[in-house]
């Protein structure tokens, strides 16, 4: 091999390391990996001073997000937004500024890091803690979850121009996956087509149906508001007496409501979790589907129009839709994009959401006449 194709091994990196290039408060003395996002590398640092709540460290995903100074700009324009917005006493996620002043720290290898300040929270319980899962969500957290969704597009409703970025292009954009997952099946990388006819079967016979709100949208018939566009129930942190703030604003961007409604809902109402084994476990909990619904619209304040309203509990099909096969893509493409414990993890989320879309598709009746009757005024 010639020396300009020779490909240097780059040098390890060491989180703890990277902690001097971040105006901390004291001494840090730990950092563990943390959390079960499915995006970023995530740490806990705790500091010598036992008192400090510590910090979150993270290594951004830059396949996910290739801009990330444009990401960062995002986040603390939201979050210095939100600050001024949010009752005294709530936390709000805080960027803690490299030593340069800027929001973010490089290491030797071209990597970008993050630091966040710590917001204490309860955990789930010990029963729920492993790695990628998200529990299912309760009723008295669904309606707190709703609620803390719903406040926050209204908080972020009068965000000063300009538009924030677009940090992932067509992050909801149901033709974007639908186009890719043809790609895949057509290029199949990594054998993996022969394995999955009946969800190929289960995607392409929805793929029409699927294009409505991006049509609406298109229309000009659905207001594009600040989204939080990843509303997947733990990325709500909940203290002792209910939830505590929204974390994870990295796709805070323009988008439509429903989107979040139906993130929130296929994470939270989901009764087995995202990596369910047994399918038989997975159903819509509509307790929960309920409860999250009426705390969304309560956080909302009668900000919705009655056309958004109207496609609230399609919503929750659309994305339950989508994610299943934003799983099913990466499990083609060779688990590039989401974190996987194990050969097949993808496959196996992907399963459950079809599943989980199923009993949405069984219920849908009871679905949207419960979001219209909630939206008339008539369930308080
Ligand atoms: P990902 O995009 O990988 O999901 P997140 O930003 O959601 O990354 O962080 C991963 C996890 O780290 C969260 O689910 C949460 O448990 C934890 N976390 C993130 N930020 C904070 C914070 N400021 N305080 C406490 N925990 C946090
Ligand atoms: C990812 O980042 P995290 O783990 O909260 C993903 C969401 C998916 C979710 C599926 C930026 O969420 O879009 O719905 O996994 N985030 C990104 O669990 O792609
Ligand atoms: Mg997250």
């Amino acid at each position: 091999m010639s020396d300009k194709k020779r490909v240097s091994h780059p040098a390890v990196v060491d989180p703890f390391a990277l902690l001097t290039h971040f105006e901390l408060e004291g001494r840090p003395a730990s950092l563990l990996p943390y959390g079960s996002g499915h995006i970023h590398e995530t740490f806990r640092v705790r500091m010598r001073a036992a008192a400090h709540p510590g910090y979150i460290l993270q290594r951004v995903n830059t396949r996910v997000f290739p801009d990330v100074p444009r990401l960062m700009e995002n986040i603390v324009r939201v979050t210095g937004h939100l600050r001024a917005k949010t009752r005294r006493g709530l936390p709000v996620l805080t960027v803690i500024p490299a030593r340069d002043g800027r929001p973010y720290a490089r290491d030797g290898n071209g990597g970008f890091w993050r630091c966040y300040r710590f917001i204490a929270h309860r955990e789930p319980g010990a029963r729920l803690r492993s790695r990628h899962l998200v529990p299912s969500a309760g009723t008295f957290r669904a309606g707190e979850a709703g609620r803390i969704f719903g406040s926050f597009i209204i908080q972020l409703s009068d965000l000063p121009a300009p538009p924030l970025h677009e940090t992932i292009r067509g992050f909801h954009d149901i033709e974007v996956h639908l186009g890719r997952f043809g790609n895949l099946l057509h290029d199949d990388p990594m054998g993996r087509r022969k394995g999955i006819p009946a969800e190929v079967d289960f995607v392409r016979v929805r793929a029409a149906a699927m294009g409505r709100i991006r049509d609406l949208g298109r229309a000009g018939r659905l207001p594009r508001r600040v989204t939080h566009n990843d509303t997947k129930f733990n990325n709500i942190l909940f203290g002792p007496r209910g939830g505590l703030c929204v974390i994870d604003l990295d796709t805070v961007m323009p988008g439509y409501v429903h989107y979040d409604f139906g993130d929130a809902v296929r994470s939270a109402a989901n009764s087995a979790r995202e990596d369910e084994p047994d399918l038989h476990r997975v159903r819509l909990d509509m307790a929960v589907f309920q409860e999250f619904a009426r705390g969304y619209l309560a956080g909302l304040r009668g900000l919705l129009n009655a056309e958004e309203i109207a496609h609230l509990a399609f919503a929750a099909r659309l994305m339950t839709y989508m994610v299943g096969l934003r799983f099913l893509n990466d499990h083609l493409d060779g688990d590039r994009y989401f974190k996987v414990d194990r050969p097949g993890h993808n496959l196996r989320r992907a399963r459950v959401h079809f599943r989980l879309l199923e009993d949405m598709e069984r219920r849908c009746a009871e679905m949207e006449e419960f979001v219209s009757t909630l939206a008339a005024g008539l369930i308080s």
